[in-house]
């Protein structure tokens, strides 16, 4: 039994200058402190997160009445003994009582519900990782392999490219090993757009975004820098790209448009257009190849590509345990990207991780494109034994703080 002697609610800001949401939980003298993160390509069947949205402060940003909300919460919570996490979760999904956390706020909520997870891990003086082990014993703890998204476009670099996220991944090396490779091939691709005049200046991820002509050509690029490092694209580095295509999908006519080759396609031209890529480079993963809603689209495209490839739902999924298993259902990818604040709790993202194992697919821990110093996600993925872990460039401080915590943890195993 833990009981919450206290809980405290801040804004501090993300690592985009936009105002959001840090809470400390109290079971005695174990503090449990957990900051939210926020996305800007977000899924319209999110969580609510809430903000003033008063546009007069803060461009509408603040996190003031979910403060408000922490410390309604907190007289509620105060004095009450709660056996476990799921426990605390359950009356927290209660008290809201809808089903999108519009009442209280998904921020609001997961504040609470993650903060209580490092304050218990704290009590039983174990990591944190160890404690969502407990809870989610279905694989074993282990060390995730890295997406790393080294070249940003969409609506984290003012568009650079139409694809939201170039990253790669090496499923052959372990950690630290991927860390150095992706550091190499990051500062190699660095020298390369230096020596053509481009700018090395990075997106909200911390990948360069230097715009290209095409979408390939930033492809071509990533595959001149591992060439440059020494490895070998194809069999030591593969591709993984986020499409994130709700954001350039125009609902209204139901086509996809990419601004960077001025072409306006069907679902089924733009499929084409990615089965020519898939043909020419070796990829070993892809997100949102669709756009959240096009149902129809992601079974047809996971039906060509299903067997060789890891395709991943997040604003398909939204980390929500109904979408997957109507996802499994339709057969519509085969991977689900976990994001916490999609849903709003502990309890309900580790339920989704679940459902996606129980199917046969993989599971990878995501951070937002408006992230904290917070190292909450590396835990999960380590303690979900998941695999996989997406968590931007190895640069910028709010994404090497998730890859050094991994040093970290990798030490302490
Ligand atoms: C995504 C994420 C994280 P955002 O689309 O996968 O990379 O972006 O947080 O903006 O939704
Ligand atoms: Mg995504």
């Amino acid at each position: 039994m833990f009981k919450i002697t206290n809980i405290k609610a801040r804004q501090i800001i993300d690592s985009r200058a936009n105002p959001t949401l840090e809470v400390d939980l109290y079971l005695d003298e174990s503090m449990g402190r957990v900051a939210i993160p926020s996305g800007a390509s977000t899924g319209k069947h999110e969580a609510l997160e809430l903000r003033d949205n008063d546009k007069s402060l803060w461009f509408g940003k603040t996190v003031y009445k979910a403060i408000e909300n922490v410390n309604l919460l907190a007289k509620e919570l105060t004095g009450k003994y709660f056996e476990t996490q799921e426990a605390l979760d359950s009356w927290l999904i209660q008290r809201d009582g809808t089903p999108n956390k519009s009442n209280l706020g998904a921020n609001v909520i997961l504040g609470i519900s993650l903060a209580f997870a490092h304050a218990v891990a704290k009590k039983q003086n174990i990591h944190l990782y160890q404690y969502i082990n407990e809870i989610f014993p279905y694989s074993s703890i282990s060390l995730p392999s890295p997406m790393f998204n080294i070249m940003n476009g969409g609506k984290h670099a003012n568009w650079s490219t139409d694809v939201q996220e170039f990253m790669i991944v090496m499923p052959k090396f372990e950690y630290p090993k991927q860390l150095q490779a992706a550091c190499e091939i990051f500062l190699n691709l660095e020298k390369i757009l230096k020596d053509k005049g481009k700018s090395v200046n990075v997106g909200n991820e911390g990948g360069f975004a230097p715009g290209f002509e095409n979408n390939e050509d930033a492809l071509n690029h990533i595959a001149q820098a591992i060439e440059k490092s020494s490895y070998r694209l194809g069999e030591e580095v593969f591709f993984c790209l986020d499409l994130a295509a709700s954001e350039f999908f125009n609902e209204e006519n139901g086509t996809y448009f990419l601004r960077t080759e001025n072409k306006k396609l069907s679902g089924d031209e733009w499929l084409e257009v990615l089965d020519s890529w898939i043909k020419k480079y070796p990829f070993f993963s892809i997100e949102d190849p669709f756009a959240e809603d096009d149902w129809t689209m992601w079974h047809k495209f996971t039906e060509k590509f299903g067997n060789k490839l890891q395709i991943v739902g997040d604003d398909l999924l939204v980390t929500n345990q109904q979408r997957v298993e109507k996802a499994i259902q339709e057969e519509s990818c085969n991977a689900l990207l976990v994001k916490v604040n999609q849903i709003g709790t502990l309890t309900e993202t580790l339920n989704a991780m679940k459902t996606s194992l129980n199917a046969g697919w993989k599971n990878i821990i995501s951070h937002r494109s408006g992230e904290t110093e917070d190292v909450t996600i590396s835990h999960i993925a380590v303690g979900t034994g998941c695999g996989q872990i997406k968590t931007g460039a190895p640069s910028r401080g709010e994404r090497t703080a998730k890859y050094n915590e991994i040093l970290r943890i990798a030490e302490s195993m």
